[in-house]
């Protein structure tokens, strides 16, 4: 019988702090050190999107309304926020990554994990890899980019976390448990707020008390989920970088317009750039998507969301907008009130693979414009293009202005 050897993994998690701040800081220097928040008008009606470290000193975190974050921290610098450039940020810092190793997962516009095991002689000690990167990070976008290390994505991801602002956490092997044991329950990704109440409730507030916690106490309360629960406790997770459980819900973006809009022509501009960021961010991670939502919200706050099954999975900007304009134009004549916010949303995802068919002609036209697309867009930026649709006269320019002047500014992905 052949030996078993276990290959211990190396792992980065690389998350950029403070990503649509830093981004702002680093083309006006004038605003180094000083509190700032992205989001809109500190009047206005939107969110936090991020904040400085400066201002999270005030208490000022993502996803607080403006007006409170203005009366935390009056003295802050508010900015509506440049979706566009966000965009194009996060394509170089998504390059150079890609340089490192073929294993790499996009959490979102400004993290990801690399698996670097085995690829030593090309890119060093798991540290060098760090610092290198940070490096070409910080040359290349002015950004600092925080990265744990460590021998599984759990490890990696909470490190990174515990290296902001600005630093490497490494956790080698074998020293998970001590790393994870005084951590709060919050540390763990993917630990939901109603399961941390549970666990609370049980007296159960670090890392390592969940992970002492019995296997079948656990079970009982939670299920099947328990069993997973106690094993990240105690520091394990196999999932292979490329098949994490994050981001692989759906992709979407939505914005809150500054005063409810009614014209269908500058709704569906919107749309139109929202549905080709939603699929840029698709055919990043070499997905189809089979489903297309809409999202309207009235003036009154009742929101609608509309969704369709597509025949054929896709990922061109063409073939989700069709399936956006399809549904909005269905609403709209349901309901043609003005609009508050608005939002394009992509979900049941297969991996791209290339499907035989005497039928993919139009889809494949619509893919290699896509593809273009995403490397015009990477190399000049979101202007560079304007597509038809979006180009006629005056929505070019409004619908950026609104890209600019929404809050709540993110794709999250949910
Ligand atoms: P995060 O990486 O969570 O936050 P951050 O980069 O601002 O700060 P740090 O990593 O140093 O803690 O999110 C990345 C970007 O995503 C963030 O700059 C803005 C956007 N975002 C939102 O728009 N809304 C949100 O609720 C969150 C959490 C982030
Ligand atoms: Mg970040």
């Amino acid at each position: 019988m052949l030996p078993l050897t276990v290959v211990v993994r190396h792992i980065l998690h690389v998350d950029l702090d403070a990503f649509f701040v830093a981004v702002e800081v680093a083309r006006r220097p004038e605003l180094v050190g000083l509190p700032v928040v992205v989001g809109g008008d500190p009047g206005g009606r939107g969110v936090v999107a991020t904040a400085s470290y400066e201002a999270r000193k005030y208490g000022v975190f993502s996803a607080m309304s403006l007006k409170t974050a203005q009366r935390l921290c009056p003295h802050a610098v508010f900015l509506r926020g440049d979706y566009a450039e966000y965009e194009r940020v996060s394509k170089v810092f998504h390059h150079i990554l890609a340089d490192f190793t073929p294993l790499l997962e996009s959490g979102g516009l400004d993290e990801a994990y690399l698996d670097i095991t085995g690829c030593e002689g090309l890119v060093g000690t798991p540290s060098e890899a760090a610092a290198r990167i940070r490096a070409l990070v910080r040359e290349q976008t002015g950004l600092a980019a925080s990265v744990g290390i460590g021998t599984n994505r759990m490890i990696a991801k909470i490190a990174s976390d515990k290296a902001k602002p600005d630093g490497v956490c490494e956790v080698g092997e074998g020293e998970e448990a001590a790393f994870l044991t005084p951590m709060p329950l919050r540390s763990m990704p993917f630990l939901g707020a109603s399961t941390e109440k549970r666990l609370n409730s049980l007296g159960i507030t670090t890392i390592g008390q969940l992970a002492a916690f019995s296997d079948g106490a656990l079970n009982s309360l939670f299920g099947p989920h328990g069993a997973v629960l106690a094993q990240r406790a105690r520091g394990i997770d196999h999932t292979p970088v490329g098949e994490g459980h994050e981001g692989r819900k759906s992709i979407s973006r939505e914005g809150t317009f500054n005063e409810d809009v009614a014209s269908s022509q500058k709704l569906r501009a919107v749309l139109r750039a929202y549905s080709e960021s939603v699929a840029s961010q698709l055919r990043e991670k070499g997905w189809r998507t089979r489903t297309v939502s809409l999202k309207l919200r009235f003036g009154d706050f009742t929101t609608i969301s509309r969704s369709v099954t597509l025949k054929r999975p896709a990922n061109s900007n063409d073939a989700v907008y069709e399936a956006v304009e399809d549904l909005f134009e269905k609403a709209r004549e349901q309901d043609g009130r003005a609009i508050r916010l608005i939002g394009v949303g992509l979900s049941n995802f297969v991996e791209d693979v290339k499907q035989l068919s005497l039928e993919t002609s139009v889809d494949e036209k619509q893919e290699k414009l896509s593809a273009a697309f995403d490397k015009m867009r990477t190399k000049y930026g979101v202007r560079s293009l304007q597509t038809g649709r979006t180009a006629f006269r005056g929505i070019a320019d409004e619908d950026d202005r609104l890209l600019e002047r929404q809050t709540g500014l993110s794709s999250q992905i949910h």
